[in-house]
């Protein structure tokens, strides 16, 4: 870890869940390498840093904070625990490690960086009298609905008989209602740590000097106009996925077992990096797979000798490949994929466009029913299956729809033209490359 020539120190603040910390190391990779003469302290839990970190880093040095488990803690399978106990450890496992990061690189810190959902990140910048950088790692039409979650309540009212509601009331979510927005804005349990974590964002998030998203301007530009107007600066720096150049690790030889079939013909499932679907909804999507007999090939978490239903494995093999884990953004770029099943996690949806692969959503928590609603009913390239669940009926009927209808074929047309907008949003002189510059400009104060 080299200090002495450093310019700057900046500590960055992860939240270790998800797929949270690798796009905020992905951003700090891409700061350091602009900004060689810059030092990073990265501070995540010791399980989120070991699988995050690739290699060691000159100019970038992870440190552990406590993740808040009692001794001797056994993760009994609700993803939702871990954080709860995380969540009631921050921001004092954070600030306690920062003096330490303070001591070992022997400078003061110029600048913090932070998950988006740390609202104590204004105050621990004031405390420094730095900037606060701030990191959406989600989409922009949900960090609206989390910055506006008072006049939204204020509109509508909180748990009352609202769910069919229509949202025209907010720049263009004229199709959505109230019941796509995420659990704990105008309806659930408001105190649950989760939905409070993102009420106090939404009122933190003002103070922040800057807001850097994984997005793109020509994505949902009207939400994007109206958030530049909310937040001090609010910088589109993405799609991420089109800015990182990780290797391809494909262990299980899925791109190979992809060149095998015709073009836009397989469907890839995955319903991201935390939920497994609960068993009934595994079995309708086994049958409807079984049936359909269109060739899948599907990244699960989980056992599937175990949770799949018995005698699925044997009977699909010569159709599909189920696999613990997938090079994701490959295959989404392979031409023979022709549909993804997913739980509607922001990545997937941008990997998803990146690809030009149309999508049929099975949403859990947080945003991905309202990324369900805008892909499938703003942007009209996606899915979301009949009665917001798996049953056989409904995905076999989305499956048809999607890969083999002319309504398919203009989903796919339409995920097109986006493609080409997030493409060149990457460019030189492209709309995310020039938001770079600006943040470089603030976390480098020049
Ligand atoms: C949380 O999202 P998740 O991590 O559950 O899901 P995604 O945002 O879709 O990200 C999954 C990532 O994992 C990768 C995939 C994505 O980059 O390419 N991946 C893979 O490489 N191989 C696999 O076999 C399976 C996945 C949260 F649940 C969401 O609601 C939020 O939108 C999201 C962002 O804040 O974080």
């Amino acid at each position: 870890f080299q200090t002495q020539q450093a310019s700057k120190h900046i500590a960055v603040l992860a939240f270790p869940f998800g797929t949270h910390a690798a796009p905020l190391l992905n951003l700090v990779l891409r700061l350091s390498h602009t900004c060689p003469d810059i030092v990073f302290s990265f501070l995540s839990t010791q399980q989120s840093n070991s699988s995050t970190f690739p290699v060691k880093l000159d100019k970038v040095k992870p440190f552990n904070v406590w993740d808040g488990l009692p001794q001797g803690y056994k993760f009994g399978g609700n993803p939702h625990e871990p954080v709860q106990y995380f969540l009631k450890a921050v921001p004092g496992n954070f600030t306690m490690v920062l003096d330490k990061a303070v001591a070992e690189t022997g400078k003061r810190i110029d600048c913090l960086i932070t998950d988006a959902f740390y609202a104590f990140g204004a105050d621990v910048a004031d405390e420094l009298n730095v900037p606060w950088v701030a990191l959406w790692t989600a989409g922009p039409r949900s960090l609206f609905v989390h910055a506006d979650t008072d006049f939204i309540r204020r509109h509508v009212g909180i748990n009352g008989p609202q769910e069919d509601k229509s949202l025209d009331f907010l720049p263009d979510f004229s199709g959505l209602r109230v019941a796509d927005l995420p659990n704990g804005i105008t309806s659930g349990d408001f105190d649950a740590p989760l939905p409070a974590l993102l009420h106090k964002m939404g009122q933190a998030l003002p103070r922040a000097t800057a807001i850097a998203a994984n997005s793109y301007e020509d994505l949902d530009n009207t939400v994007v106009n109206t958030l530049k107007l909310r937040f001090n600066m609010y910088l589109n720096i993405g799609p991420f996925n089109l800015l990182s150049s990780s290797t391809v690790d494909d262990p299980h030889g899925c791109l190979d077992w992809l060149s095998k079939h015709e073009p836009a013909s397989v469907v890839y499932i995955s319903f991201g990096s935390v939920v497994t679907p609960p068993p009934h909804e595994l079995q309708a999507l086994c049958e409807a797979l079984e049936e359909s007999e269109f060739p899948f090939l599907w990244s699960f978490r989980g056992n599937p000798e175990k949770d799949l239903p018995q005698g699925f494995l044997e009977r699909r093999s010569s159709k599909g490949k189920i696999v613990a884990w997938a090079p994701q953004q490959k295959i989404l770029e392979h031409s023979s994929v022709g549909v993804f099943v997913s739980h509607g996690g922001w990545n997937s949806v941008l990997e998803s466009i990146v690809g030009g692969v149309p999508m049929i959503f099975r949403p859990y928590f947080g945003d991905q029913g309202l990324n369900t609603r805008t892909v499938e009913g703003v942007w009209g390239f996606g899915l979301g299956l009949e009665g917001g669940t798996l049953t056989k009926e409904g995905a076999m009927k989305a499956l048809k729809l999607t890969l083999c209808s002319e309504q398919g074929k203009k989903m796919r047309e339409k995920i097109g033209v986006q493609k080409l907008l997030a493409y060149n949003a990457v460019k030189p002189n492209g709309s995310s490359v020039e938001n770079f510059k600006t943040l470089v400009k603030v976390v480098s104060n020049n």
